[in-house]
């Protein structure tokens, strides 16, 4: 990591009030919860991108309730990192301050964190598929797939799959938060999943100054102001460090 660039990045994460976090699977991985496209994303030879659908779900409802146990089971078991940590200090660092995650797996507000959206739902939370009824359903179930109490509908883990439009109120408070700071840190994303991949472009266009961290180059790598290769457990603790 070039020490030089890192000073200048910590005097602009000083300097700014308005701060934008955007995380993706990545500041997870340090915490043992497996990325989507990294080599330990996959789950029993099945790619998450095809798991990850309404279509999926009706067509196998047991197969992708497994697969969501599966990793509620994980999760349940890892503990936030300091890429979580350093981003809830952020948090409390900054007068305007919110955090977008991609990730589902609820570790930032374990860590934390209040100030959050999570634009893909959360892993813990449950919907009825017939009548909506959304509750937050944290231990296993005992029967796969889940059914809803009220009307015996089947119950689908509260996230936003692949094909399905992200909750207007999240996407309109990224938007808010993207086209009013000036600064925007983005963290662990591959920069694929859209409407996320586009978030670093329009915080460019407001004339934001954007910085990255990524363990490899990402399709905004070339974009933004400073891009770090490094672990977010370790980068983003020494950018908001005094010294
Ligand atoms: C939408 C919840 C409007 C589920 C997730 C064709 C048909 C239908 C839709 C589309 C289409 N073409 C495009 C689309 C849009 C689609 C999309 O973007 N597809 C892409 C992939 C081609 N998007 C959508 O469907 C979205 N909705 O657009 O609505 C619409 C509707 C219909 C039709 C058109 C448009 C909804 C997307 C939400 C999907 N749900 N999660 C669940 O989790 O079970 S996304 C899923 O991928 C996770 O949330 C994950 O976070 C996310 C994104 O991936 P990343 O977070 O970036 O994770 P990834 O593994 O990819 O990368 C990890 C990164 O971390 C890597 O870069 C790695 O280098 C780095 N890293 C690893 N370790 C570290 C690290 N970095 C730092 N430190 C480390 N230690
Ligand atoms: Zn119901």
């Amino acid at each position: 990591m070039d020490a030089l660039e890192l000073m200048q990045a910590r005097k602009v994460y000083r300097q700014k009030n308005r701060v934008c976090v955007l995380t993706g699977a990545g500041v997870s991985s340090e915490s043992g919860v497996p990325t989507f496209r990294g080599e330990d994303g996959l789950w029993r030879n099945y790619n998450p991108m095809e798991l990850a659908t309404f279509e999926a779900f009706k067509r196998d409802p047991l197969l992708v309730w497994e697969w969501y146990q599966w990793r509620r089971q994980l999760i349940r078991k890892c503990e936030p990192n300091p890429s979580h940590r350093a981003i809830f200090q952020m948090e409390n660092d900054k007068e305007h301050f919110l955090l977008i995650t991609q990730n589902v797996d609820g570790l930032h507000k374990r860590a934390g964190s209040s100030k959050v959206v999570e634009i893909h739902g959360n892993i813990w939370d449950v919907k009825c598929i017939t009548c909506d009824h959304v509750f937050t359903m944290d231990h296993d179930f005992e029967n796969l797939p889940p059914v809803c109490d009220d009307c015996g509908s089947f119950l689908r883990p509260n996230v936003v799959w692949f094909g399905e439009t992200i909750p207007r109120e999240s996407l309109e408070k990224s938007m808010d938060a993207l086209s009013s700071c000036d600064l925007l840190i983005v963290a662990g994303t591959s920069g694929y999943v859209q409407p996320a991949a586009s978030f670093a472009q329009i915080a460019l266009r407001n004339r934001a100054t954007v910085i990255e961290v990524n363990i490899e180059k990402t399709p905004n790598a070339a974009l933004v102001d400073h891009f770090f290769v490094g672990k977010s457990g370790e980068i983003l603790p020494s950018l908001i460090a005094e010294q």
